[in-house]
């Protein structure tokens, strides 16, 4: 997975994520002082290396080594009162759960490691939450679906799996990290949690579950990485290595 953080840019020299999450997080926090492209890539990147991605970081707990990440420089508050789940597209009953509801349905613990593409890692981390296949069972995925697709209430981000990765009983919709109820900063109330792949796939602050024909690229896969972001070692079931 060594060079899938590194995305051409117009056939210059390869670009890390970090510089282009540095060059986001421009606009919204206004770290950087001009363009980057009129700057230099290579200023950017120090920028960027500075900001980590979004200028907050350093202003932000380091919570047992997790790295915050949001592509935006501001995401809204989701609470008890007012968070929703949607969930729809190819599906027959299409419907909300709030978080009482997703309470309620049966609850599953998978312990993962945590692996950015960035280079770090959090070994053996509990999760706990709604199998995402339940709630597709529950919502009666129709014949010609292939594909689900996330957003999320950060208005930006977004990701992808295929019917087949969504329905393994590793996935959840998570409501609990580390024993304890998913804190705003790390995606709260309610992530996903996609146990076998890097930590990019496990959208934060998800706000729809989307059943589609095929698979929709997410923001990451739209800026060069793999819609498969296997773990080194996962277990891909039937899935061709
Ligand atoms: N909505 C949203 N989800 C996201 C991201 C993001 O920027 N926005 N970043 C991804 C990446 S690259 C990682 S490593 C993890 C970081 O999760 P953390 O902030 O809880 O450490 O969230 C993933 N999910
Ligand atoms: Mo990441």
């Amino acid at each position: 997975m060594a060079d899938q953080s590194k995305k051409r840019q117009g056939g210059g020299a390869p670009v890390g994520r970090r510089a282009l999450l540095g060059v986001l997080a421009a606009g919204a926090v206004g770290v950087v002082a001009g363009p980057p492209l009129q700057r230099g890539w290579g200023k950017a990147l120090a920028a960027a290396s500075q900001v980590d991605g979004t200028g907050l970081t350093g202003l932000l707990p380091n919570p047992g080594g997790f790295r915050y990440f949001s592509v935006v420089g501001s995401v809204p508050r989701k609470s008890e009162r007012n968070y929703v789940l949607t969930i729809g597209g190819l599906v027959d009953r299409p419907g909300t759960y709030t978080l009482p509801q997703l309470r309620a349905l049966p609850q599953t613990r998978v312990v993962g490691d945590v692996v950015c593409t960035d280079g770090w890692r959090v070994d053996g981390t509990p999760f706990e939450g709604v199998r995402l296949a339940d709630l597709l069972d529950a919502a009666g995925v129709r014949g010609e679906a292939g594909a689900v697709r996330f957003t999320c209430f950060d208005g930006a981000y977004s990701e992808s799996l295929t019917l087949e990765q969504a329905r393994r009983s590793d996935v959840l919709v998570a409501l609990n990290m580390q024993d304890k109820p998913i804190t705003h900063e790390q995606g709260g109330p309610v992530r996903l949690y996609v146990a076998p792949m890097y930590f990019y796939k496990s959208a934060k602050w998800l706000s729809g579950i989307e059943v589609t024909e095929k698979v929709v690229p997410g923001f990451w896969e739209e800026r060069g990485y793999p819609v498969d972001g296997w773990l080194d070692g996962a277990d891909r079931g039937d899935e061709a290595a």
